[in-house]
């Protein structure tokens, strides 16, 4: 079975457009979302256009700001000080990877936690680990959507997640963690992978290299969900961490890439601007 991301963010999309057509007549406005993408990196400038198209597909107000690749970091902090003070804006996402001559910890601390709709603020990251009402990064609660729709059981599963970084790895375990999954974090590093990879029972890869998940390494029947988004060296087409072609008959489930985890990113974007938004109105929930 292929889980398609696509169709699923379709349906919940659709869900959220009737939720937020009912905003104007209760708050007198729609969610509003400002994008910040700093240069012209190609993946970049898709994924925000992305980011814009899901917003108008909603009905939430998106505002996408660029700024030039030699931005200083005290002019994009700036920028980001006149958004949080801004009252017309409820969620605010700098796109990363920034510059190397800006610091991404210094960009993702300055934008107010009530409007970080990414997650990746160090509260909201606290609040997650310490088991605290929090916004939920949108790669990894864009997963574990897409397992319980595909009616996967997660509670008392072997998961094994190949990747640690702060945006996917770390938290995607955390929330299977949460389910009551067994969970190992694997890595680069991890001495005989395919033996570590075999027992998982529920697979997630994101390590960013294509093809990296061969078939030896999947045991029959295991779920395999793939965050990977790459070109193929070859062939320059997108092509996720897992080879797909051979993984996908020994897997029970597979997310295909593209049309799997990076839609439901999307989707999971616009339900946590609406969360920010919904938020103002009831300032005791977080
Ligand atoms: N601040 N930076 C911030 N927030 C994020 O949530 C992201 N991410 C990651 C990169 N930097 C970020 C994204 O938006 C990755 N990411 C993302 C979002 C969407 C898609 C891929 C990555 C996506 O829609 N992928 C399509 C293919 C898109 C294409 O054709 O280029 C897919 O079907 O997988």
């Amino acid at each position: 079975m292929i889980i398609s991301g696509k169709d699923l963010s379709a349906r919940l999309k659709a869900e959220m457009a009737a939720e937020v057509a009912g905003f104007p007549g209760k708050y007198g406005r729609v969610p509003h979302l400002v994008v910040i993408l700093v240069g012209d990196d190609p993946a970049s400038m898709s994924y925000v256009k992305g980011k814009a198209k899901a917003s108008e597909v909603v009905g939430i107000r998106n505002t996408t700001i660029r700024k030039p690749a030699d931005i200083t970091e005290a002019e994009l902090l700036g920028l980001i000080a006149g958004l949080n003070a801004d009252d017309s804006v409820d969620g605010i996402l700098v796109q990363l990877p920034l510059p190397a001559h800006i610091s991404e910890p210094k960009v993702i601390e300055a934008i107010d936690k009530s409007k970080d709709v990414d997650g990746f603020h160090p509260l909201n990251v606290a609040a997650l680990w310490q088991k605290q009402p929090c916004t939920l990064p949108c790669t990894p609660k864009g997963i574990i959507r897409m397992l319980k729709s595909a009616g996967v059981g997660i509670s008392g599963k072997r998961a094994v997640v190949i990747g640690r970084s702060n945006i996917v790895g770390l938290p995607v375990a955390k929330l299977l963690l949460d389910e009551n999954a067994t969970v190992t974090i694997a890595h680069s590093r991890t001495a005989d992978l395919p033996s570590v990879t075999k027992e998982a029972e529920i697979l997630v890869v994101a390590i960013g290299r294509p093809r990296f998940v061969t078939a030896d390494m999947v045991s029959d029947g295991a779920v395999v969900i793939d965050v990977g988004v790459n070109r193929d060296p070859e062939t320059g087409r997108l092509c996720g961490d897992v080879d797909f072609e051979a993984v996908e008959p020994k897997a029970s489930v597979i997310s295909p890439v593209p049309g799997g985890v990076g839609p439901m990113t999307i989707c999971c974007l616009m339900e946590n601007t609406i969360e920010c938004f919904l938020r103002r109105y009831t300032p005791d929930s977080i």
